[in-house]
Formats: C-alpha cells, structure tokens, sequence
C-alpha cells in the first residue's frame, strides 16, 4: 500500500551537520540551503581470485552454489556468516552472484552488504565483505512511532514521504548499529527522491540513499552527430533478444504511443501528470501490430531554429514530439544494448514485464519513465533517479539555455546514454538495491561509466580519438567536461591522486572515464573495431569495442558495494579473467598504472607500478 503524507505541521528545527574525511566512505549531501548531512557507507574488504580459488573438495563439490557460497563465507567470516542472509542471485554469462544481507533479530542491516561470485565451475572468483561486529546494537524494538517524526522529516528534505514504515539496521562509523525507520521521500519536480534512514529510538535522521544523479555540467566540447544528421527515419530498430515483443508490447498491453515495456517517454505538465505523447493521429499503426511486426510510425521533424516556451503555462510546445521520439528511440537502444551485454531481467534492469520465463526471481513493473522539456525543474541540467529493483527509473531531460535558441537535451544523444547508465550501473552494483554507488567515490565511478557509455556508443571508424562529452547542449566543442578523454596526458592529465579533494562525483567521474578511455583505445587498437550497429547486437564478436563493454558490464556485479578505485580496477581484471582467461590482464595494468592507479595505488597516493610477469 503506497501512503502519501503531506507536510501539514510547521517547519521543524534542522538536522545536524556532521562531517566526513573520506571520499571513500561518505558523500556530502546538500539536502536543503545549508544544512549538510554526512552519510556514512563502510569500505568493504574485497578479493578477486583470477581463474577462481579452488575450495577444498568437501565446500566445492557440492553443485548447489548457495551451499557453496556459504561454506565459503563460513571459512571466510567464520561466526559472523551465521547471522547472513541470501538476498538475492543471479547467473550472468560470466558466473553466478550472490548478494547477503546481514541481519539482527530478523532485521537486515542497510549498509552491511556481503557479496560472493562463483565461476561458472563453482570456483570463488571475487568476494567483498562490509559485515561488522558491533560493539553495540540498538534494540530491535522502536521507542518512538515514525508518524510523529515524519513532518520535521518531510521538512527537513523537501518532499513527501511516499512509503509504508520499515525497519533496517544502520552501521554507523564508530562501530554502533542505529535501528532505523526507513521511507521514501519525493519530491518529483524539485528532482527530490530520497531514501531516509531516521533512527527509530532518537527521531534523529541518520543517513539518506539519494536516487537521482544529477548531472551537474562544466562546460565541455562536443563531436558527436549533430541534430540534422541525426534524425533520419530507422525502421524497426528494436533489437526482438533483448525486447521479444518489440518496443510498444508489455506482454498484457499494446502501445501506438510512446509507452512501452522498457521506457515511457512524455511531458509532464504542471501542476499534475499528464502524459501527452505522440498526437495519434500521426501515428500509423497496422492493423495488427503484432510482436515481431510493429508497424508504427514516428515521424516528425524537428525544426531546430523553434525556440522553446517558457512561458507558464507554455502556450506551445515546439518539437515535444520530435523529443518525445527521440527520448524513446534512444533509451530503448540502451536498454536493448545494455540486455545483451548482461543487463538482463536477472541482473534487476528497468522494464514493465519479465519477458520469456526470464528474471523469476527480480522483479518488474519498473521501467524508465522520461520527461522531456521539463521546463518546470530547471534548465542546463538532466536527472536519472535509479530506485531499487521493481520501482520505476525517472528521468527528466531539461533545456540548455547557452545557445539561441535553446537546445533540447532531447536530442543529445550522449546526455540520454549517460543517464541510461546510471541505471545500469547504480542496479548492477550490489544487486539491485540502487544503495551501493552512494560515497563520492563510488558515486563518481558512476558518472564515469556513464561518459564512457556514451562514448562508447559514438565511437567511428576512425578508431579511438579524443572524446568530448556534452558539446551539442554546451554548444561549444569544449563541451561540459574540464578535459577532452585522452591518451595524451598533455590534453588530459587527470591522475589517480587527483580525487582525494574533490567532492564532486562529476569531477571523479572525470578520472574514471579518462582511465576507461584509455582501455577502450587499447583494446580497439589491439583487436580493431566494429560498428556500433553491429557490435550492439552481436556480443560474440571479437573487436575491442565488444570486449570493452563485455569488461565494464561483467565487472558491474563482481565489484563490491560502494567500490573505491582500485576495488573497481580490480573487478575489471577480474571479469577480463572470466571472460578472456586473463589475455588482456597485463595491458590493462599497464594502461591504469600509468594513470596512478598501479599495483599499489591505495588511499589516493599513485603507484605506476603493475605486477611483476608483466
Ligand atoms: C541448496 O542449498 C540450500 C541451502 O542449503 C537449500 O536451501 C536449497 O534447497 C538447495 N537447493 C537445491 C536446488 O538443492
Ligand atoms: C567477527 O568476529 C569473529 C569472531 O571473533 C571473527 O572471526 C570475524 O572475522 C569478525 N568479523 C569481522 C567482519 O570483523
Ligand atoms: C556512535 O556514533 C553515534 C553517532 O555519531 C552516536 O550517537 C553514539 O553515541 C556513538 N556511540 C558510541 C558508543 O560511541
Ligand atoms: C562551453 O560551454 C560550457 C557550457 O555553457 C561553458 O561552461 C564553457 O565555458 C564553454 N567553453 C568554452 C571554451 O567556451
Ligand atoms: C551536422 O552533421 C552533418 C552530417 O554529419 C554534417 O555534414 C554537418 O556539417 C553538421 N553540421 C554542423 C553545424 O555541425
Ligand atoms: C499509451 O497507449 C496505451 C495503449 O493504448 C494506453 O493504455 C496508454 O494510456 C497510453 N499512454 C498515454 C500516456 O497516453
Ligand atoms: C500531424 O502532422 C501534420 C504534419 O506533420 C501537422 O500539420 C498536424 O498538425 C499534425 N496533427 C496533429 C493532431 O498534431
Ligand atoms: C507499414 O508501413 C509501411 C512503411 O511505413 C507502409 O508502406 C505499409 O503500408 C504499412 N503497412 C500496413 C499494413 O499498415
Ligand atoms: C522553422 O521555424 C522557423 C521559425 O519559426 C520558421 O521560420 C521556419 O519556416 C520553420 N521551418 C519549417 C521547415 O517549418
Ligand atoms: C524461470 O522459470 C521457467 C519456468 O519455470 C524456467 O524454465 C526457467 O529456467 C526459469 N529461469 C530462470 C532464470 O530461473
Ligand atoms: C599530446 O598533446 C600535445 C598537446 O596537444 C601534443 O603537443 C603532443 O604531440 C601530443 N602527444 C602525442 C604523443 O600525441
Ligand atoms: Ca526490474
Ligand atoms: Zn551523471
């Protein structure tokens, strides 16, 4: 039952302000004006174990992979696994993961994540641990009712609170656990969705998941297609693997709208949802639109010398079709490319139904839902909120108003990539909570995956050259990064040491898509490289483009929660171990290491040094 309460009680007093050291541990949130709330995620212990650590015969030879999980995590954490729940698993093409839960009186810990993944013979190939022993645990039973503290909370972070109580345990920094209400809080047109964590004996808020990734843009330089070159008429573009019944059929509705299985594209207007999409009557649609066989067709042009309405209410809405079109277009392609490189119903991805006896154990009812020309929430900026398995992704795409007329990021195909990725990365980490890309550091791994998603889907023949992120919106070609991605370390010097003082995920994430770029520019000039259209639907192929999206997605799950830099490096190794038997182990040390990030880099100091057979 969804409970929705309004703030009707007066302003109640802030929050406290506490403040972290690490970017690796906590994250600063601006949850209003000036107050700052300091969340703390626990580092995890994480092993990566190659071609798989052999267990003695009497944990391995079982078949049943959770009895060998937990032998493992018995000789791993000896007492400790006692109190360990399985959450959840899943079999991707490179393994098998599990995700625990630690637990107290029945009540699961929040923060406290075990993973373990196995080789597909059931040898341990990475294991991560941010299980505690606790000094101190608070009482199971709560002292206080969460209706009493739920104004000064709604105040306090700027929404509604939008779900039934539940109860989790919190790990807090000095080694206590706190016993928390936990609710969702939002605050959709303010870009506002929170999970907030308020300890059940004091009222106090302890700790808040932020759902949404912002991207907050510098300035950076643009080369991808421009929007005349890129609006011609695709026929059925929709990849039937990845979306059996094409892009406009749930499997229990047909859609001639922009609603579909995956991703619903609309506008949302002020002051309510409502959906206007694609006026019918410029929809052709068969008589049977039929899985296999959609008919349909979208097709408006954009006139891209229409400015924008501002005004409220807007009198006119100039190529909201076009956008609405292009938003579905596109995040459909990601959601189809991203299903066959591993982001599948199993590994908790974004869509209405679990299709073809696929994803029995995760859950559906969650596609992503877009507004485009929301006006309403802002300009120069986009937003992906990536709740937990089974709630809708949202994703608002806004204006930018550096150019005249302004531009629509609609039409950016980088910006809607990058913000697919976040999806994809905030579910395939940690099994599907969305809880496990929160610290800065992690958070800006998150942005990096999603620059180099985006490069990666713009990639020409001419091989990997430098790539700016952002240029169509920014309207210039520095585009919204500090830097071009590059080989040269001339034209982008970022080093690993570079992230120890920055607290912005964008300007970590900037780190991370440099190292990545460098990867992907080995592996392409090592094995060549394939057409986007190509390698989207073939992940058999051989060419370095496929074996670098193989590595960024297998890696997703074999990494920890809230992964630190060298934890993320290392699930890459790991999966190029899996899926490769280690051929590329060497070259990507190599390639990292002349970034800082080497055998030894921890706690932000750079090491260029890579392991000795290489
Ligand atoms: C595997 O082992 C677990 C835990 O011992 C047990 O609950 C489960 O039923 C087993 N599964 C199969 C398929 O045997
Ligand atoms: C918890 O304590 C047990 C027993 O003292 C020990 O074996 C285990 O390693 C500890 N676990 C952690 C995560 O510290
Ligand atoms: C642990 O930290 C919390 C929050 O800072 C504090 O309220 C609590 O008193 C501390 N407990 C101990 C035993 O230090
Ligand atoms: C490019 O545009 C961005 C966004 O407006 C701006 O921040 C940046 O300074 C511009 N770069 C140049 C070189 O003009
Ligand atoms: C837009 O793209 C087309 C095709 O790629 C190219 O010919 C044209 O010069 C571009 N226009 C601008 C303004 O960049
Ligand atoms: C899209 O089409 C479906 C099927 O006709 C319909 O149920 C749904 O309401 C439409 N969506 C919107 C937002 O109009
Ligand atoms: C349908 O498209 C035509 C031409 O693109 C346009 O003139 C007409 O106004 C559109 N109809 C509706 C209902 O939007
Ligand atoms: C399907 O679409 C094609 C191309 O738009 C059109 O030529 C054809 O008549 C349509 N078929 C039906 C049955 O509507
Ligand atoms: C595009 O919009 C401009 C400005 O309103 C108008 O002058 C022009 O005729 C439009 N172009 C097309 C092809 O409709
Ligand atoms: C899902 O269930 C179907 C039917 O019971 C079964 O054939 C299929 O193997 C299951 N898939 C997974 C991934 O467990
Ligand atoms: C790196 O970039 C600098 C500055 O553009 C340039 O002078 C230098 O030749 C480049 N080095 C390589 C190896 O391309
Ligand atoms: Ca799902
Ligand atoms: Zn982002």
């Amino acid at each position: 039952m969804l409970v929705r309460w309004s703030a009707l009680l007066p302003l109640v007093s802030s929050i406290p302000v506490i403040c972290g050291q690490s970017i690796a541990t906590t994250r600063y949130l601006e949850i209003c004006s000036e107050d700052f709330l300091d969340v703390y995620h626990p580092t995890s212990v994480y092993e990566t174990f190659g071609d798989g650590l052999d267990l003695s015969p009497s944990i391995s030879s079982s078949s049943n992979i959770s009895q060998t999980a937990s032998r493992f995590l018995q000789s791993k954490i000896g007492v400790g696994a006692t109190s360990l729940k399985l959450r959840t698993s899943f079999s991707s093409e490179v393994g098998h993961h599990l995700y625990y839960t630690q637990t107290h009186d029945g009540i699961p810990f929040a923060n406290a994540v075990v993973h373990v993944s196995l080789t597909k013979t059931h040898k341990i190939a990475s294991f991560s641990s941010s299980s505690n022993n606790f000094t101190q645990i608070a009482s199971s039973k709560p002292s206080i009712k969460l209706n009493d503290v739920i104004p000064a909370i709604e105040e306090t972070l700027g929404g509604d609170v939008v779900t039934d109580e539940r109860l989790e345990y919190l790990a807090r920094e000095n080694g206590t656990a706190a016993l928390a209400y936990v609710v969702e809080i939002q605050n959709l047109a303010g870009a506002i969705w929170y999970e907030a964590f308020i300890d059940a004996h004091s009222g106090e808020l302890l700790s808040v998941t932020d759902f949404i990734s912002t991207s907050t843009y510098r300035a950076l330089p643009i080369n991808q297609p421009n929007l005349t070159s890129r609006q011609i008429l695709i026929s059925n573009p929709e990849d039937l693997v990845a979306s059996p019944l094409g892009w406009h059929n749930t499997g229990s509705f047909i859609t001639s709208n922009t609603t579909g299985n995956n991703v619903e594209t609309f506008k949302w207007l002020d002051p309510g949802y409502v959906y206007t999409t694609a006026s019918k009557s410029n929809i052709t649609t068969s008589p049977h639109p039929v899985a296999g066989n959609p008919n349909l067709t979208f097709d408006y042009p954009v006139n891209a010398s229409l400015a924008p309405d501002f005004t409220t209410p807007a009198k006119s809405f100039p190529n909201l079709d076009a956008a609405r079109v292009n938003a579905f277009y596109v995040l459909n392609v990601m959601h189809d490319l991203t299903w066959r490189y591993g982001f599948t119903e199993d590994a908790f991805n974004f869509q209405t139904t679990n299709l073809g006896g696929r994803g029995n154990l995760t859950k559906s009812n969650d596609p992503v839902r877009v507004s485009v020309q929301a006006e309403d929430v802002g300009v120069d900026n986009a937003f992906f909120a990536s709740p937990a398995d089974g709630t809708p992704g949202f994703c608002y795409m806004l204006f930018w108003d550096h150019t005249s007329p302004e531009r629509d990021g609609a039409f950016a195909n980088d910006i809607l990539a990058h913000e697919y990725m976040h999806g994809v990365t905030n579910r395939m980490t940690g099994g599907g909570t969305s809880r496990c890309l929160q610290s800065t550091e992690s958070n800006g791994l998150g942005e990096g995956w999603s620059d180099i998603m985006a490069e990666w889907t713009e990639l020409t023949a001419a091989g990997v050259k430098d790539y700016v992120f952002g240029a169509y919106v920014a309207g210039n070609t520095t585009g919204l990064r500090s830097y071009p991605y590059s080989t040269n370390a001339t034209i982008n010097p970022w080093m690993y040491s570079d992230i120890e003082t920055m607290v912005d995920p964008h300007d970590v994430g900037e780190v991370w898509a440099n190292m990545l770029h460098n990867v992907l520019a080995f592996l392409v000039s090592e094995y060549g490289w394939i057409d986007t259209n190509k390698a989207m639907k073939d992940p058999t192929r051989r060419e370095g483009n496929v074996v670098f999206l193989h590595l960024i997605m297998d890696a997703l799950p074999l990494q920890p929660c809230n992964p630190t830099f060298p934890q993320a490096r290392d699930a890459i190794l790991q999966a190029d171990s899996l899926r490769y038997n280690g051929v590329n182990r060497c070259r990507i040390w190599v390639t990292f290491a002349n970034r800082g990030l080497g055998l030894n880099a921890r706690d932000y100091i750079n090491d260029f040094e890579v392991p000795s057979d290489c």
